[in-house]
């Protein structure tokens, strides 16, 4: 349809080409980060990147007969009529290239069957949807595809189709379903000699089919908005990470308690629920941080209010548990009850806040509160006014706010895509700014933490979009107490992972279904190693505490949350470091072994940094697993026994068993138990050696504030030799407190040195021996 190209021309970053029938942008973002843009519609600016960034990079553009050739360093990108985009690396091997044919059916079918089908209510259909936007990629046979945010099924999403529609659906969702609660359409492609990403910025309904439909061709399309996408490459999966999160944004270092162990469920109703639920988790000495509120807490479910029939003083309540370590966190939801007299709501009204039909009318849905109106999230003084709405919570004292509903979700059918919503001062409508509500809500709860709270904000989000990563944390809705969603959680928080949210985690035991205790116990040994973990169920289901099912769950279960506080620092230095690299905390086994064909399909182990291999047991009845580990030598966390990597083994994993693998050459810090982040002054850091080569830098800072922006934090550099030199260095001071000696920890034994800022060097006689 752009038919030739007539000309172009290089404007500082980008080349502008003329078609004959249309025009058509090539932006040089950096050497490896190319955006392919063409106007169709009026849109606004992104939502997922805010910031505008462009590096200065030098490329060369020239026509070569009728084609464009464009060249950095890195990347030439060839350009033909209709504005097919060809990829190549520098050496002029193919990175990724436009399919020229038309899109085909897999399957024909006759009329009769679509017929004779449709009486028992099949839908089957014999034409091809095409999507006025259509960006359509040769296959070339090897492709492995990573990322796509929180869908459902497995790691490698070749073969599947997907839809973007930020979809509230608490059925059991499967690997046949297309949409879930999040819209991130970026995906990382690896090959045998290469790696790609794509993120495709259009916010409306996007489809994706990942070599589903056809062997020779993948697809992302849409009906609306620009096209508008950026082409991603790198030597490695990481460079595209990085990439994707230097436009879209990255996890910032959380506060600590926040990743502690959450508890929660959906049934705490009054004061004394709440109260009594405190006192088992620390009758029982199960470590917890945060306790979270779900809908009850408030006045017949509307927001920013709190019951005081079943809350006696809830000030007083959070101020009780704030001593005892406990931080509370609240529910809020989009929708505001339609009630005359209820401030949230008469003041929208008054403001004009809230979303509305084509005819000018509030527009009204129903969600809990029963006839329920949608801020409108897209105007900077709606998002303003919610910011200073979390003032209400922040002064009961809450730590952190969880968003939910924010598809948004709506009881009385889906709310029509004509509804007028604001972009900023432009008129939209509900079908564009639909999956960027649940981010821009997000967004606004963050805004508002971060004025008035002044920590880190901690924000809990169901729905998001691109770039969500900086505002909040994700879990990833309503999974049952079913095995097949704990074996879908290792795939689900990998792949969030490699879309920029790092902050994930699932509800451990599973939220909807009755869970069992032999399901508890394996989901709690996935949860602790997820970087958000809570145990949450829905009401009506079995209660699922980690005392609910007999001492024999509950001392197992404690176990693995005391194996989290360990690991703490652990955790914290990975988002630390993400700041930097984009990389997420949970890796699947391919982004650190992506040459090793064994884990390009991994569904049922990964990575916690570099250092630990987790493979959980996810079947059940199942008391024994296949493991595999990639290049080196692994230590068995349990037993200490080596064992060479490449190479499958059977790992004995009895319930108490989690399967744990330590990269030789590992140096872990730990934390002393604790019951909750704080109840002890961690004077003394322990680290947890794995004696062969390897180096590991620690961060140190006040857990909370954002003065490290200032640099107030220390940052020590650890290192290890596989002859049993051990070193420690302060490499930056800016923090007041320094710890005042390293246990080191080598095959159980454990020795004490003292540390006074200067640099330490030990030798770890024999390796076993300190
Ligand atoms: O569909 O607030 O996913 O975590 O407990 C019910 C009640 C609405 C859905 C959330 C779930 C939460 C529940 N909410």
């Amino acid at each position: 349809m752009f038919g030739k190209i007539v000309n172009f021309e290089a404007k500082q970053q980008d080349v502008e080409i003329v078609f004959e029938n249309g025009r058509g942008t090539i932006s040089i973002i950096s050497d490896l980060i190319i955006h392919v843009f063409s106007k169709f519609e009026d849109n606004g600016k992104s939502k997922a990147i805010e910031e505008p960034v462009i590096w200065d990079t030098g490329f060369s553009a020239a026509m070569a007969g009728d084609c464009l050739v464009i060249s950095t360093a890195k990347v030439t990108i060839k350009v033909y009529e209709d504005f097919m985009v060809d990829f190549y690396k520098a050496d002029g091997s193919i990175l990724c290239r436009d399919y020229r044919g038309e899109r085909k059916l897999r399957l024909v079918l006759s009329e009769e069957l679509i017929e004779l089908m449709a009486k028992e209510g099949h839908q089957l259909k014999n034409e091809v949807n095409n999507h006025k936007l259509q960006v359509m990629k040769e296959l070339e046979g090897d492709e492995y595809f990573y990322g796509l945010g929180d869908k459902t099924g497995f790691l490698n999403k070749r073969g599947y189709d997907y839809e973007m529609w930020n979809t509230d659906d608490p059925t059991p969702q499967v690997d046949s379903y297309k949409t879930l609660y999040k819209t991130i359409p970026f995906l990382i492609t690896v090959k045998a000699n290469s790696v790609y990403g794509i993120f495709f910025d259009n916010t409306n309904r996007s489809y994706w089919d990942m070599g589903k439909e056809s062997s020779e061709y993948f697809y992302f399309a849409a009906d609306r908005g620009n096209l508008d996408y950026y082409f991603f490459t790198g030597e490695e999966m990481k460079d595209i990470l990085k990439g994707y999160t230097a436009l879209t944004g990255r996890v910032n270092r959380p506060q600590l308690w926040s990743l502690g162990y959450h508890q929660s469920r959906w049934g705490y109703e009054t004061e004394s629920d709440v109260r009594k639920l405190a006192k088992d988790l620390r009758a029982n000495h199960i470590p917890c941080d945060t306790i979270h509120l779900d809908i009850d807490y408030m006045e017949k479910y509307k927001v920013f209010t709190w019951n005081k029939t079943s809350y006696d003083a809830p000030k007083k309540m959070l101020q009780d548990l704030g001593k005892d370590g406990f931080k509370i966190v609240t529910i809020i939801d989009p929708g505001v009850k339609a009630e005359e007299g209820y401030k949230v709501y008469d003041e929208g009204v008054e403001k004009d806040y809230f979303v509305k039909t084509p005819e000018g009318e509030i527009y009204v849905n129903q969600v809990w509160p029963g006839d329920s109106v949608y801020p409108d999230f897209g105007n900077e003084k709606v998002r303003e006014w919610w910011a200073d709405n979390q003032k209400f919570l922040l002064d009961y004292g809450v730590r952190g706010v969880w968003n939910d509903m924010n598809e948004p979700a709506s009881f009385q059918g889906e709310i029509p895509e004509d509804i007028v919503f604001s972009d900023e001062k432009r008129k939209a409508t509900h079908g564009e700014m639909h999956n960027v509500y649940g981010h821009l809500m997000s967004r606004a709860t963050y805004e508002g933490l971060k004025k008035y709270d002044k920590r880190r904000p901690f924000v809990i989000t169901r729905a998001c979009y691109s770039g969500s990563q900086k505002y909040t944390t994700a879990w990833t809705g309503d999974n049952h107490s079913i095995w097949a969603h704990l074996q879908m959680a290792v795939p689900q928080l990998c792949n969030l992972g490699l879309s920029g949210m790092s902050f994930v985690g699932t509800d451990v035991g599973g939220f909807g279904s009755d869970t069992t205790a032999e399901l508890l116990t394996r989901w709690v040994q996935v949860g602790c190693f997820s970087p958000l973990f809570r145990n949450h169920s829905n009401k009506g289901s079995f209660y699922q505490e980690p005392w609910q099912f007999g001492k024999k769950t509950m001392d197992i279960y404690r176990r693995y949350v005391e194996l989290r506080y360990k690991l703490l620092p652990y955790f914290y230095d990975l988002f630390v470091a993400g700041e930097q690299s984009g990389l997420p905390v949970l890796r699947p086994l391919v982004l650190h072994y992506e040459t090793d064909l064994r884990v390009r399909e991994c569904n049922d182990q990964f990575l916690v940094g570099e250092s630990l291999l987790v493979a959980p047991v996810v079947m059940q009845g199942a008391l024994n697993r296949m493991v595999y580990l990639p290049e080196g030598n692994w230590i068995d966390y349990w037993t200490g026994n080596v064992v060479e990597g490449a190479g499958y083994l059977i790992a004995d994993a009895p319930l108490e068993v989690c399967p744990l693998y330590v990269k030789e050459g590992s140096i872990i810090p730990n934390y002393p138990p604790q019951e909750y982040v704080g109840e002890k002054e961690i004077t003394a850091l322990i680290l947890d050696i794995y004696c062969g080569d390897g180096v590991y830098t620690h961060y140190q800072d006040d857990g909370e504030s954002f003065d490290y922006i200032e640099g107030v934090y220390n940052q020590y550099e650890f290192s290890i030799t596989k002859e049993g030199i051990f070193t420690a260095e302060l490499s930056y001071r800016g923090y007041e407190k320094l710890y005042s000696s390293f246990i080191l920890k080598v095959n159980g034994i454990e020795r004490e040195i003292p540390f006074e800022g200067r640099k330490v060097e030990i030798k770890l006689s024999n390796n076993t021996e300190v």
